[in-house]
């Protein structure tokens, strides 16, 4: 499946190179290599490093079926856990939305987003597959000819070259893809203003649900992760450092945002990750440029408060893998002709919900009339949640769906 050029002048050559070994990369490299498609993934991080990268962990019912599609699920069938409640607690009361009964009624899978990673790698390389780790793609050139080039930093520091026919841009958001794009590409950016500590506890979920607290000293959110470890996030002030509070600080204000001392107390552990997350989004348009193209975090970045990162990301790699297919052996374009188009209808929707999930669970700091005139807006919204079944059934509805 090479395309018959002398190998002399760029030291590699393959079908497709895909960069990034997250989500994205690995499982559109998965589906090429099962269909007997030549490709090699670039991977910047030690192999290492990937096994211990816990990020997401909320699967949408979506991308359990993409898996399976590819006989990729077997993991998180036996470790994941299927997820269908969340529970609101406001300044006033709390209320429980059994979301999997509700919409399309369609639930999670909790699986950590390493778990997955791992999985989609043991599978790529049992069957073949090829990445280099500790390898830098610096820069994509030549991408609006039939002959794209990588460039790479490989693991001795010397520089690599890798000539494709199509090069899979899946290396987030600050990766040689992105800055790769020709000047006129569009970037549609929007920085929320909010600041989350993102915080991984050794200890066991407090509750049956994902909770989000909506507290006028700003959002708490509990989400599981395992039966050993659960993710909490509080929001803080823009620019705190990720050190900046105690372990007892975090619990005591966790406890206090969450209403811990009138619906239950949280199970408390040591926190064993830290992260400091600015709530921002934003998307490319279009998401090709000639032979390059961009999915998962490097089409576009999604804030992390309605969960829908690592499933747009396995939504964008199906696609753009039948669409590679169908051009590397039928010769039909038309896939990837229309990638980015369908993409982004994707993209925006979540977008779109994950936008107002922010506008519910914050308020801006402060008292005055403005502020309170949001607050109150925001109260509206939680009251149209708890007792519209309409609005219940939206919610669940793009809530669990990409
Ligand atoms: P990834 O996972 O960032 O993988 C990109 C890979 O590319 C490598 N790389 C390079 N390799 C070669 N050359 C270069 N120049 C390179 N530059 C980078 C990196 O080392 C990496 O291995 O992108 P991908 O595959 O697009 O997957 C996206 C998801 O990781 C991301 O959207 C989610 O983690 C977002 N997210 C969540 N999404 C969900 O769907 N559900 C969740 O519950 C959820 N929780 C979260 C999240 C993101 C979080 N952070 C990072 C803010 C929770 C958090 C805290």
């Amino acid at each position: 499946m090479t395309d018959g050029h002398p190998t002399s002048a760029p030291d590699h050559l393959t079908d497709v190179v895909v960069l990034g070994a997250g989500p994205a990369g690995l499982l559109l490299a998965n589906i090429l290599l099962d269909h007997g498609i030549d490709c090699v993934v670039l991977e910047r991080a030690g192999r290492a490093a990937l096994a211990t990268r816990a990020r997401a962990g909320f699967l949408a019912a979506h991308t359990v079926r993409v898996l399976e599609r590819h006989g990729l699920a077997d993991g998180l069938h036996r470790r994941g856990q299927p997820h269908s409640t969340c529970e609101f607690r406001t300044e006033e009361s709390r209320f429980r939305l059994d979301y999997g009964g509700l919409g399309q009624g369609e639930q999670h899978t909790v699986y950590p987003q390493q778990e997955l990673v791992g999985d989609l790698l043991r599978r790529f390389l049992a069957a073949g597959g090829q990445v280099r780790f500790a390898t830098e793609a610096m820069a994509i050139v030549d991408a609006d000819t039939e002959r794209p080039v990588v460039t790479a930093r490989e693991p001795d520091g010397r520089p690599g070259r890798w000539r494709a026919r199509y090069v899979a841009g899946c290396d987030g958001r600050h990766g040689a893809a992105r800055r790769s794009l020709p000047a006129g590409t569009a970037r549609h950016h929007r920085d929320h203003g909010v600041t989350w500590l993102g915080l991984l506890a050794e200890a066991p979920p407090s509750l049956d649900a994902v909770g989000y607290a909506v507290h006028e000293r700003g959002f708490a959110g509990h989400m599981a992760r395992t039966s050993e470890i659960t993710r909490y996030y509080l929001q803080c002030a823009p620019g705190t450092p990720a050190d900046a509070w105690s372990q007892e600080r975090i619990w005591d204000e966790l406890d206090r945002r969450m209403h811990a001392k009138a619906y239950g107390p949280l199970v408390r552990g040591p926190i064993v990750q830290r992260t400091v997350v600015d709530l921002a989004s934003d998307v490319l348009e279009p998401l090709r440029h000639g032979t390059l193209f961009l999915a998962g975090d490097a089409a576009a970045l999604i804030s992390p408060s309605a969960a829908k990162g690592a499933n747009l990301a396995v939504l964008e790699a199906e696609l753009l893998a039948r669409a590679l297919t169908d051009a590397l052996l039928h010769g039909d374009t038309e896939g990837l002709d229309t990638y980015s188009a369908r993409c982004l209808t994707h993209i925006w929707r979540a977008q779109e919900f994950s936008h107002w999930m922010i506008g519910l669970l914050h308020g801006p700091p402060g008292t005055d009339g403005a502020t309170r005139f949001h607050n109150n807006l925001r109260r509206a919204r939680l009251h149209s949640l708890r007792t519209s079944r309409s609005q219940q059934d939206w919610f669940a509805e793009h809530y669990v769906g990409v």
